[in-house]
């Protein structure tokens, strides 16, 4: 089941500036930021609200890390901009398999490492109308420390 919009993907030229308009203009503070080199971008995860599912929604700010990136060849064609919607469910595995039953391009074999240790896949935009939508399992909420 697919149970949140787990986060908006917005591609950007200028990760920072792009952070500073969000927090000056909706007070929407960076909850997490890194690098994934795997997909070439560096990112800031603003989080918007917890869901009742247990995890959250985010936006997610993505910078391209180099000009062979997918993000860098969208914002070559398009500029900034929504770049992609993620689902999250406790099953990225289950779903995937589901979803590529039904006729969708599913684009990785096995999910890869996403945002905060989380497991991602992505299905096809042109199967999706025209929609890039990735399909996310967080990663374990770790218990506090006592
Ligand atoms: C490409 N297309 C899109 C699109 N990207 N349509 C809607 N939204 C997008 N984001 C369209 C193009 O306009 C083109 O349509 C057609 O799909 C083929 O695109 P292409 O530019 O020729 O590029 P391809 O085929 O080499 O790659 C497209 C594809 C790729 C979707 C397969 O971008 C991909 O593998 N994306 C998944 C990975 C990704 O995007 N990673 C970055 C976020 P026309 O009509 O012109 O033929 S990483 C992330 O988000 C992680 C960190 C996380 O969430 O934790």
């Amino acid at each position: 089941m697919l149970t949140r919009i787990d986060h908006i993907g917005i591609a950007c030229f200028d990760l920072d500036k792009t952070v500073e308009f969000y927090r000056a203009t909706y007070g929407f503070e960076v909850f997490h930021s890194e690098v994934n080199e795997e997909q070439g971008v560096r990112e800031a995860m603003l989080k918007i609200n917890g869901t009742d599912d247990g995890g959250a929604s985010y936006l997610q700010l993505l910078e391209p890390t180099r000009e062979d990136s997918t993000v860098a060849k969208w914002l070559a064609k398009n500029g900034e901009g929504v770049h992609h919607i993620a689902f999250g469910t406790a099953d990225v595995d289950g779903e995937a398999a589901s979803i590529k039953d039904k006729g969708v391009r599913v684009l990785y074999e096995e999910p890869r490492r996403g945002s905060m240790g989380s497991r991602i896949t992505f299905l096809h935009p042109k199967d999706c109308h025209g929609v890039l939508t990735e399909l996310v399992t967080s990663a374990p909420v770790e218990s506090p420390e006592h």
